[in-house]
């Protein structure tokens, strides 16, 4: 017979996850561990079988658009397809977002929770984008005080009843921006009875079949009374329900569905509103300051999934690797390709344990109430933008080099592998770009009063190392955070320019060397309580692969050699080489006297 190439095949997803089993030995309580444990085996069979079977089996389909009904009528409906209906019914029963909100292992609340989300989400093709913004919208609703809209809805965003459950969206993004949003251009305008409604044009809007979205717009002023102020701070956060009882769209129009790269399944709409109408969530300024809660959330959410989807690429290449033969050997005995995945799975690792690291912070942060603007602890609110910024970026690498570790079939369509590397491209880029978070980073540490924290957190875990092998490890991590620390003390002094030119360096640095402590930190425990070395070895492999180059040539002097411009020509204003026109870099007022 002639020769059959294998398909990668899945097992249970938490029973073959020795890094998840792992981490929740160390980090849960025994009895709580003992508690969940039935629940993570059932999601780990489903996500390895009948869950994978379906998200294969629903690959070619899409969300639709209805606009017209037979007769004429505008009804723009959109159907998600039946993976996604099946996501929504097992999300709801399986408390993905309620586990969070139940409270009932407390500070652990929120490890139960991302455990689950980490089992459930690669086989549902990116349904972790409704229950973020979902788990986001509760999170800032109860921050808000609001009695009565948190009386309406967070019985339904809470609940673990298919038929109550409630998702939400979140509309920030218009014509005029997606990470600047104070040119937000959607008014929001009273009726004599009192009723707010909104008019503008929402850009990017996930994922329109919610029942309610939490969104941005400008309180117009009657006339006679004093403006209103500029930018952000003018911006008014509203809560919308979407349809009224009968089902009906209240006055939204949704023009398409964005025919994007990847999260094909995510209904990603162009809506006009139009007399929609809305509540204020809390006064009607600092709409931008009211949404971070849901932001900060939903950044978390985005590390999980990160860590899940590189997971997910690496136990389909695992298995194929064991079973697929060339040059007269299963691959998984090749020392090169045995060497590229050891390296992704050391990215893995070290990925895992910033995302859960911020997991754990998340649920402390919560334990004693999801009080009324309560600003999250410095830890929490520098490690969210870093490990946002630093798993993404690691989770395209991943996909990437899992699609070639497949060869071939790793670029076609029908073996589900594209759509991996087509999915993680989406994780820099929503919720925050990487050099938006960036620059999020530096306002967080800012606010911190500098990097002792994480020096701090990164000494907790050299204090837990006694194994010799992986001193190099906690040493570099230390080192990386006293080189950041130089590199900004010395681009401060330079002026805000070169801080913020330098800021995706400087955070993905941060991030890295977090990372590399807490991989660290685990990996002396997995020696000490499980006798398994894997964790050092990642460890010790992640140290080895080595920082970003911190410093690199000032933007001015690069562009003069770009350009030849000859020394006594060339311009004090910094700019950046591009393939077109050279591009401007504006300082950013905000970093004054950069004193970070
Ligand atoms: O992409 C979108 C939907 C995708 C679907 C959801 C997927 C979920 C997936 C997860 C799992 C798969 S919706 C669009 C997402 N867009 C963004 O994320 C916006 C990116 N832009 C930013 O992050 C910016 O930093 C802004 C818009 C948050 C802030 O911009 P500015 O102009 O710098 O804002 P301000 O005026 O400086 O900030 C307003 C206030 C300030 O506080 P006050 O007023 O006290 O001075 C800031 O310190 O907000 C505060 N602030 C924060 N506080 C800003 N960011 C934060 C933060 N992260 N946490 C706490």
């Amino acid at each position: 017979m002639a020769f059959q190439q294998p398909p990668p095949r899945l097992g249970n997803q938490y029973e073959d996850d020795r890094v998840l089993q792992s981490y929740l030995q160390r980090a849960l309580p025994a009895e709580v561990l003992a508690e969940v444990e039935d629940e993570l085996h059932a999601l780990g069979a489903l996500a390895g079988g009948p869950l994978y079977e379906a998200q294969l089996a629903d690959r070619r389909n899409e969300p639709t658009l209805t606009q017209w009904d037979a007769w004429g009528e505008r009804i723009d409906r959109v159907e998600v397809t039946p993976l996604w209906e099946e996501a929504a019914r097992l999300a709801a029963r399986h408390g993905l977002v309620a586990a969070a909100y139940e409270q009932k292992y407390g500070v652990h609340s929120r490890l139960h929770q991302f455990a689950l989300v980490y089992l459930f989400t690669p086989s549902t093709d990116l349904y972790s984008c409704p229950l973020a913004m979902t788990d986001g919208a509760a999170r800032t609703l109860l921050a808000s005080g609001n009695g009565a809209l948190i009386l309406d809805a967070l019985p339904h965003l809470t609940t673990r009843q298919p038929d109550h459950f409630w998702t939400s969206g979140q509309w920030m993004t218009e014509l005029p921006g997606g990470s600047d949003v104070s040119h937000t251009e959607t008014v929001a305008r009273q009726d004599a009875d009192g009723t707010w409604r909104l008019y503008g044009r929402k850009w990017f809007t996930s994922a329109v079949t919610a029942q309610m979205a939490l969104t941005l717009a400008r309180p117009e002023v009657p006339e006679g009374e004093e403006d209103a102020p500029e930018g952000n701070a003018g911006l008014a956060l509203f809560f919308v329900r979407l349809r009224d009882d009968a089902g009906r769209l209240q006055g939204i129009r949704v023009h398409r569905l964005k025919d994007k790269l990847g999260t094909r399944k995510v209904p990603t709409a162009e809506l006009t509103l139009d007399g929609t109408p809305a509540v204020p969530v809390q006064g009607l300024t600092d709409g931008v300051r009211r949404i971070t809660p849901m932001l900060n959330v939903t950044r978390a959410w985005n590390a999980v999934t990160a860590v899940a989807l590189m997971r997910r690429g690496l136990a389909l290449a695992r298995d194929y690797a064991a079973r697929r033969t060339a040059f007269g050997a299963p691959l998984a005995q090749k020392p090169l390709h045995a060497d590229t995945l050891a390296g992704l799975q050391a990215t893995f690792e070290g990925a895992f344990h910033l995302a859960f690291r911020v997991a754990e912070l998340l649920g402390e942060s919560e334990a004693d109430g999801f009080d009324e603007d309560a600003a999250p602890p410095p830890l929490l609110r520098v490690l969210t933008p870093l490990a946002k910024l630093t798993t993404a970026r690691q989770a395209v690498t991943v996909a990437s080099e899992v699609l070639e570790a497949f060869g071939g079939a790793g670029y076609v369509e029908d073996t589900g592998l594209p759509a991996l590397l087509r999915d993680a491209q989406v994780l820099p880029i929503w919720e925050g770009t990487t050099n938006v978070l960036a620059l999020d980073v530096l306002r967080a540490l800012k606010k911190a009063g500098g990097l002792e924290l994480l020096k701090e957190e990164v000494r907790r875990c050299a204090e837990a190392v006694t194994e010799p092998s992986l001193a190099e490890a906690v040493q570099r991590a230390t080192q990386a955070l006293d080189d950041a620390a130089a590199w900004l003390t010395g681009a401060v002094l330079s002026g805000p320019v070169p801080v913020e030119a330098g800021a995706r360096r400087f955070a993905l640095t941060l991030g890295l060397a977090m990372e590399l402590a807490l991989l660290a930190h685990h990996a002396q425990w997995a020696l000490d309580h499980e006798q398994d070395a894997r964790p050092a070895a990642a460890a010790r492999r992640l140290a080895a692969e080595g920082f970003p180059p911190l410093d690199r040539p000032p933007p001015a002097d690069a562009v003069a050699r770009a350009t030849e411009t000859p020394p006594d020509e060339r311009s004090t204003d910094v700019f950046v080489p591009g393939d077109g026109p050279i591009a401007e870099i504006r300082p950013n007022p905000d970093w004054g006297d950069g004193a970070v």
